[in-house]
Formats: structure tokens, sequence, C-alpha cells
């Protein structure tokens, strides 16, 4: 089915994720259809809309028949169709909170602490991966090529093979593959490893994800062969052949440039400076998340206020703090932290004239990020550990006079890619991240253009489109020369 080097016009592409790409909301006019945001609906809608493609999600809400004439409405209006899967009070507990958010996320993020490993959970994920793919035998056709996104739905493709369909299918993991010690763990680890391995292609951020999954393979499934060749490896199993590559998502890089250069944003990002004059603005920006590191992040902080006097009064840290899974307790306890560490560290160093953190919990609208994105002198950007995050490609998007300077963890997919002009740390390393944001704050101008135009470079030619594409190459080539070892970057520490 897939020996063409690319889709050819005539396949549908049906993409089925968690979310669907708009959100059913209650306002005080009724029930209303929003747009979602982020970077996969930006590229894979002109796919969808090109080729007269679906969507199947989950609509973020209990649903009610009178859902669906909405999302038709919406459709309509969109260019390609929205088909949501209807799940209950019940299922959006133990599949969406339970088995993909208090198992899933915190083991593959390498926190296996985290985990409570309730056999409810895995059975409710089972019953929804098969409502997944029952809306999807309702919907789809011989042409049509279904790729699904994400750690919630990795037993998709197993369902759909037992209903007997036989359509092409790709994955796409937005989260990291962790290293085999720690996927051991997972009480029903062999039965997730068999069930991907049911899709024909299975794409990963980085290699260092898709290593660990190979090894993961190798380890719990005895008689597997795996052709580690090049960027996308082939793997054989139970009579199946299944690609495993790397695709690192990226941006739409051109309409992040061209919107940071909009009067608007240069206006906002103005005044927002000139609140903080003399100084060097210091930004993280992160969805409320254990994973994203902010506790460590303002120790570091606190730690270069300490060691480094010369910084006082003369950084801003502006951190912006994104509200996510709100009906956590585990993340009302996280936000509780982060306000207590930022009220003893301004109440420690704040002097007149000068507070050292400014917290903003809230979402921006894009005007405002983009502001912070291109008045920001330093970006810091440590996560504990992240598939890809996208926040600091944004940030070396709006770039545009090259006076950022950009501080990544190395445990971000990004590394893979941003290292060479970034300057990396490891974000356990409190002394060692205090130090970098001295470094970046007494970094030349000639030094942060040239790190800068580095970065920039890399995003670019590398965008949110590329990434569409090579992953369909990846689905329809006929051989795998099209992927040499060389495209597949990786980062390792120098020290
Ligand atoms: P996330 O964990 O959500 O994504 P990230 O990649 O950083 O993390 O994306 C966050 C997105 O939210 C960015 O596009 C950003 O613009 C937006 N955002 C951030 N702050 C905002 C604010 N204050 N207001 C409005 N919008 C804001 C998961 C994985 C990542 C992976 C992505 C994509 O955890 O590792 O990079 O999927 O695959």
């Amino acid at each position: 089915m897939r020996m063409e080097s690319r889709p050819d016009k005539n396949t549908r592409l049906i993409a089925v994720s968690n979310r669907l790409p708009v959100r059913v909301v209650q306002t005080d006019e009724g029930v209303a259809v929003r747009p979602g945001a982020g970077g996969l609906v930006t590229a894979l809608a002109p796919v969808l809309r090109d080729r007269g493609g679906l969507w199947i999600g989950w609509s973020g809400t209990t649903f009610d028949p009178e859902h669906e004439t909405l999302l038709r409405k919406a459709s309509k209006r969109i260019g390609y169709g929205l088909v949501p899967v209807p799940l209950d009070s019940q299922d959006i507990d133990d599949y969406y909170y339970g088995f993909s958010n208090e198992i899933i996320w915190p083991l593959f993020h390498d926190l296996q602490s985290r985990c409570r490993f309730k056999p409810r959970y895995w059975y409710r994920y089972l019953d929804v991966n098969k409502k997944f793919a029952m809306c999807i035998r309702e919907q789809a056709s011989g042409g049509d090529y279904i790729w699904v996104h994400d750690y919630h739905l990795m037993h998709v493709a197993f369902f759909m093979r037992s209903l007997g369909l036989t359509q092409p299918t790709g994955f796409f993991l937005h989260i990291p593959f962790p290293p085999v010690d720690i996927f051991m763990k997972l009480p029903w680890r062999r039965r997730v490893l068999e069930a991907l391995l049911q899709y024909d292609l299975i794409g990963f951020q980085t290699m260092r994800d898709k290593r660990n999954f190979l090894n993961s393979l190798g380890t719990l499934l005895p008689g597997i062969r795996i052709h580690r060749r090049g960027a996308v490896s082939d793997v054989k199993y139970d009579g199946r052949s299944v690609r495993v590559g790397a695709f690192p998502i990226s941006i739409d890089y051109k309409a992040f440039a061209r919107d940071s250069a909009s009067k608007e944003v240069a206006e906002a990002a103005w005044y927002l400076h000139e609140a903080l004059p003399n100084r060097q603005v210091i930004l993280g920006v992160d969805r409320l998340d254990y994973t994203k590191g902010i506790p460590e992040r303002l120790y570091s902080f606190a730690d270069a206020l300490e060691r480094f006097p010369e910084l006082r009064m003369r950084v801003s840290f502006v951190q912006v703090v994104v509200p996510s899974r709100s009906e956590v307790p585990e993340y009302q306890e996280l936000k509780r932290e982060i306000e207590r560490i930022v009220g003893e560290i301004n109440g420690r160093f704040t002097q007149s004239g000068w507070v050292p953190i400014h917290y903003l919990y809230r979402s921006l609208d894009r005007t405002q990020l983009l502001a912070y994105y291109r008045l920001a002198e330093i970006a810091l950007i440590t996560p504990l550990k992240d598939g890809m995050n996208l926040v600091c490609k944004e940030y070396c998007a709006c770039n545009l006079e090259g006076k950022g300077v950009l501080i990544l963890s190395e445990f971000a997919g990004a590394a893979a890619q941003l290292h060479r002009g970034a300057l990396m740390v490891n974000p356990y390393d409190v002394e060692g991240v205090s130090e970098t944001i001295f470094t970046a704050f007494s970094m030349t101008s000639q030094e942060r253009a040239r790190r800068m135009k580095i970065l920039r470079r890399a995003v670019r030619r590398k965008d949110i489109f590329w990434w569409v594409n090579t992953f369909l190459k990846a689905a329809f080539a006929r051989n795998l020369d099209a992927f040499p070892r060389e495209m597949a970057e990786e980062y390792v520490p120098t020290n």
C-alpha cells in the first residue's frame, strides 16, 4: 500500500488525536466551537484541506449529540471534517487523567515515582482506544492514510487491526520515550510495545527517543529483527515490517518571524521593556507542569543573584506560567510551590525600584507572547525532560535583532538541533545554571548575534511543514535511502 514515494493525490489523510483541533465550550450564549491553537493544527490544516481530510478526536467536553451538529457547521467553515469521539466522564477520569496523565506522562518523562499504576486506568485506556478505532472504522475508506498522535492513543492501530482495518497507519509520539530500565516499570510494557508495532510507521522527536524505543523492543521482544541503517530504521516482528524514525517537530517559522515584526508586537514589546529600564529581561514560558523544571529554575536564578551581585538591579526574570490540568491536585500543589518560591526570592532580594521576579500565571494572547519573545535578552528554557519544546524555537524565530541568548536544557528534545547556538545546561545543576545565566548576561553583542544566526537558521530549515512532509515521505517511500544517518542530529554533552 505504501509503495509510492509520496502519498498520491487521492490519498485522504485522517488525523487522529486525543483532542480535536477545536474546543467545544460553554459560553453565556450557549455552547460554541472555538479554534484550538498550536503548531500541529497549522501544519496539518492545509494538508487536510487539500485532500478533503478529517480530524478525529475528543471535543474537550462530555459528549452531547448537539455537539455533532455544531462541529459539522465548523467543519464547513474550516475546510476539513471534524469528527468527535464520544467520551463520558468516567472515560475522561480513567483514560485521560488516569492512564495518560498519571502513568504514561510521568513515566515517559523519567519520573516513575509519580506514577499511579492503577489497573482500572489500563482497562479504561484500552476501552477508549477501541472507541477511537471504531470511530475510524465508521469514517475511513480504502485509500486513506491514518495518522495517530501521541501517548493517549498507542493502542489505536492494534484495535483497528482487530476490527479488520488494513489502511496504512502512522503514529507520532510528541513526548519522550524513556530508557529501557524506566519503561520496564510499566506493568503492561510488552502489550504496549506489541500494540505500537501494529502501526506501519512510528515517529519520535529525537534519535534519543528512537534508540530508547529500539532498545526496549530488543530487550522485551525476543525474536525481533532491527535494521538500524539510517535515520529511519526497519523492524521485523511477527511477520510485519514496521518503520521507526526520528522526526523533530517544529513551528511555522515564517509566521512567527512575520508576526513578531508587526507594528503591534513592536509597540507591545517597547511598552513592556520601558517598564523595566536598563535591565536585561530573562524569560521563562511554560505550561504549568512538573516536567518543565520551574522550581529548579527559580532556585538557580536565586543562586545567580546571590553569587553574582552585579546581576541585582540589572536583570528582571519574567516567568510566564500557562494554566494547565488545573483540576489535578498535584498541579495545584505545584502552583502553590512556585508561588511560595517566587515570594521567598522576591522577599529576599527586592530593593526600592527593582523586583527580581515578575510572575504571570495566565495564558497570553499571541501579540503579548510574541512581544515577550522579542524583548527578552535571555530565554531560560530548562525542562527536566521535554519531547521537543516549541517555546525555544518560537523565541529564536521572533529574535529579529539577534540580541537574544538561549539557555537550553540538555534534556529538551530541541537540544539535538539547537546545541550549537544555545548555552546548554543540566537543569538539575543549580550552580551550573546560575553561572550560565551570568555568562549570558555578560555576552557581547557580536557573540549573541553569531549564536542567534545559527539558531534561527536551524529552526528555519526544519520548520513544521518540513516535519509533515518528512513524516509522510517516510510513510510512503519505496526504500529508506532518502533518510541517511547524517539526517539525524544528536546532542552529545561535552563535559
Ligand atoms: P507542551 O508540553 O505543551 O507540548 P511546548 O512544546 O513548549 O510544550 O509547547 C507549548 C506551546 O504553548 C507553545 O507553542 C507556546 O507558544 C504555547 N504557549 C506557551 N506559553 C503560552 C502563553 N503564555 N500563552 C499562550 N500560549 C502559550 C508537547 C510536548 C513538547 C512538544 C510539543 C509538540 O510536551 O515537548 O514540543 O508537544 O510536539
